[in-house]
């Protein structure tokens, strides 16, 4: 079933045009870049925020947004969220991983993980009864909880076997993506998807808009701001 969309639309528009500067600024960052392990580090970024910013056009048009009834209430859902994180959330991990030098089976592991979080989100964000819903949301909870202890486990271990300026790249964007990861069950659950009715839609997807803009471009900025950091993960001496 469609649904329209209501006020809230102007923060999806102001995250289409926040994701479309930064898939804008990365390419113009990664021009002159010949490297070809450097170069990955830009293909991932710009592919984040270019599928972020298709998802918030097709969010602010009405296309990724449906009905879902839960009990005689209908809620509001934009689906294109979870589309949007199914993608970019492991190139994100994959990011990281690069940069700390982690081996296939950590890569694995993370992404399976981070697949299984969405994944389950997406089946919470559906589901028609308030038991259920939070029963998928602790499901995909615990799944964040477990990439986490990988992130700051093995990850991290990897990383502090690089140079000492790629491991503290490496260190400002974990803590950065540990604390933004967090927030969002804890927005999920007191928006309008938590049933609860703490967080109305408006300032639900605001929040949303600005945790995604931090996470995504946030995220890049820092990544590829420095080229030298990049060239030391490229060629380890
Ligand atoms: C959901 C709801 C169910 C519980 C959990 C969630 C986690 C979502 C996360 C999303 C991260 C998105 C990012 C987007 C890109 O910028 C699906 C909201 C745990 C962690 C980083």
């Amino acid at each position: 079933m469609a649904a329209t969309v209501g006020p809230e639309s102007i923060w999806l528009w102001i995250g289409t045009i926040g994701m479309t500067l930064g898939t804008l600024y990365f390419v113009g960052r990664g021009r002159g870049v010949r490297d070809r392990k450097m170069q990955e580090f830009y293909i991932i970024t710009i592919f984040i925020t270019t599928i972020a910013a298709a998802m918030y056009f097709a969010m602010a048009t009405g296309f990724g947004v449906t009905e879902v009834m839960v009990g005689d209430e209908a809620l509001t859902i934009y689906w294109a969220r979870y589309a949007d994180w199914l993608f970019t959330t492991p190139l994100l991990l994959l990011d990281l991983s690069l940069l700390a030098g982690a081996n296939r089976n950590t890569i694995a592991t993370l992404i399976g993980l981070d697949v299984f979080m969405i994944g389950t989100g997406a089946i919470a964000a559906l589901s028609s009864t308030p038991g259920t819903r939070i029963a998928w949301w602790a499901i995909s909870t615990g799944a964040l909880l477990a990439l986490l202890y990988v992130l700051v486990g093995t990850l991290s271990e990897n990383a502090r076997n690089r140079a000492p300026e790629v491991a503290s790249l490496f260190g400002r964007l974990r803590n950065l993506v540990i604390a933004l990861w967090f927030l969002y069950p804890v927005v999920w659950i007191l928006g309008t998807e938590g049933t609860f009715g703490i967080l109305p839609l408006y300032w639900e997807t605001a929040a949303f808009m600005v945790l995604d803009l931090s996470a995504k471009v946030g995220f890049g900025v820092i990544l590829l701001q420095s080229r030298s950091v990049l060239e030391r993960v490229a060629t380890p001496t």
